[in-house]
């Protein structure tokens, strides 16, 4: 049985629902970064999924060896893997507010997030593929804590190095052109059924652009008047 809907929790001095959202988006879009401000601005928790298989390659844990190379390589990493992961997690997580980013990633996995967890609603970030591509050129991250930087937009104070431990920032294994050309493909392929399937149950708000700056504001919006807090 699923973790019930309509709990009430307390946050900046108010009483809000429980608010479980899913962002959506190509690889390189934007999630991790309006997660972060979604994070900083309504107190929700992030779950990455991408973040989480990192920090496991990092500590070279069982799964961190099994999904290295479907990593690497652009590929999913097997369903039952995943979704065992994420569901520990949500379940780890309580009942708080939370932001899916990366999960789910293909219709099997939405169903069986839908069987667990009831989800208030879909940001889908919606960017053109051609920016995408020039971004993640200037990606470096900061894997064991999943910090992400991009030369030209959120620099780090010291060139190559993360803000909080001074560590040397690395580029993803998967952000090499030809293997993020393989993730956007796959992106298009498998999300395409996934999005019509949050659709049909009134669930998806889409947010098109070509940078940030522009797509935040509408998302913190939305946000706002979603969870009574505005
Ligand atoms: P991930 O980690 O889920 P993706 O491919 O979904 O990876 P990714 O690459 O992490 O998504 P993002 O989070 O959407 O991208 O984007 P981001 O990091 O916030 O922004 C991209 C860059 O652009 C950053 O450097 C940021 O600073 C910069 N940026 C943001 N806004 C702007 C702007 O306005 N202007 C500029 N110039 N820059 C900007 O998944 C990775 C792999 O893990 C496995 C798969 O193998 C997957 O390929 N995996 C799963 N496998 C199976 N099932 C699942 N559910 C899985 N989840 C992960
Ligand atoms: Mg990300």
């Amino acid at each position: 049985m699923g973790i019930p809907h309509y709990k009430y929790t307390c946050f900046t001095n108010m009483y809000t629902k429980i608010f479980r959202a899913v962002i959506i988006g190509a690889p390189g879009s934007g999630k991790g970064t309006i997660s972060e401000r979604i994070v900083n601005t309504f107190g929700f928790l992030h779950i990455s999924s991408g973040d989480i298989l990192r920090q496991n390659i990092v500590n070279n844990t069982d799964l961190g060896k099994k999904a290295k190379q479907y990593i690497a390589e652009g590929q999913l990493v097997p369903d039952d893997i995943v979704t065992k992961t994420m569901l520990a997690r949500i379940t780890e997580v309580g009942n708080k507010s939370y932001i899916l980013d990366g999960f789910p990633r293909n219709s099997a996995q939405a169903e069986i997030l839908s069987s667990r967890e009831q989800i208030d609603a879909v940001i889908n970030l919606n960017i053109p593929h051609d920016v995408i591509i020039e971004r993640v050129k200037n990606r470096w991250i900061h894997a064991p804590s999943g910090r992400v930087y991009n030369i030209g937009f959120d620099d780090p104070k010291v060139p190559g190095r993360d803000d909080i431990t001074g560590d040397r920032l690395t580029q993803r294994e998967d952000d090499k052109p030809e293997v993020v050309a393989r993730r956007l493909q796959l992106y298009d392929e498998l999300m395409g059924p996934v999005l019509a399937w949050y659709g049909k149950r009134g669930l998806v708000t889409s947010f098109k652009g070509r940078e940030t700056k522009e797509i935040w504001p509408r998302v913190e919006r939305f946000l706002k008047d979603r969870v009574n807090m505005g």
